[in-house]
């Protein structure tokens, strides 16, 4: 199944230099980049997207951190993407992280993970839409496209 997610690179991604290793990632794990760009988080968008973390002690240096600094948002799409990035990304604690993902390799830290990703499909198309307008997502056809999927993977 063909899904989108967002990715989210964080202030600490972009200090520390690593966006185009991060980005590079995704590019060679065959995902299309649909979207890209820079913004600075509002407070009201900040409490949407993190809003099952609101009543956490940590919830307000959070917020401080991904709204006082730019950020780069992205929308890639594959197959069972929101799963395969998940994956690639590694779990929250990166001190836990596997080595070989993002946070595994760039970080040591929970409040310094370099990167968000949609943890779903659900959420990731409401991520989605709330970071990009459609006219600001591209469906461009990808030249690789026959040699990144087999006849039977293409839907
Ligand atoms: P996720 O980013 O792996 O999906 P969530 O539980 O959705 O993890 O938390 C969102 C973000 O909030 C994390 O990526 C991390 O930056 C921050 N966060 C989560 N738990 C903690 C914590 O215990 N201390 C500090 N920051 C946290
Ligand atoms: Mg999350």
């Amino acid at each position: 199944m063909m899904e989108r997610t967002l990715l989210l690179l964080k202030p600490d991604a972009i200090q520390r230099k690593l966006i185009g290793k991060i980005i590079t990632r995704f590019e060679k794990k065959g995902l299309r980049i649909i979207g890209i760009k820079m913004l600075k988080l509002s407070k009201e968008n900040a409490k949407e997207h993190y809003s099952h973390l609101l009543d956490k002690p940590f919830y307000p240096g959070l917020e401080e951190f991904m709204t006082n600094h730019p950020i780069i948002a992205m929308v890639v799409e594959g197959q069972e993407c929101v799963e395969v990035v998940r994956k690639m990304v590694g779990v929250t604690n990166a001190r836990k992280a596997e080595s070989g993902t993002i946070r595994g390799d760039y970080s040591l830290s929970t409040g310094r993970n370099t990167i968000h990703a949609s943890d779903s499909p659900e959420t990731a198309k409401k991520e989605v839409a709330r970071f990009f307008s459609e006219d600001e997502l591209f469906e461009y056809k990808l030249a690789v496209f026959e040699y990144l999927y087999a006849e039977d993977e293409r839907e």
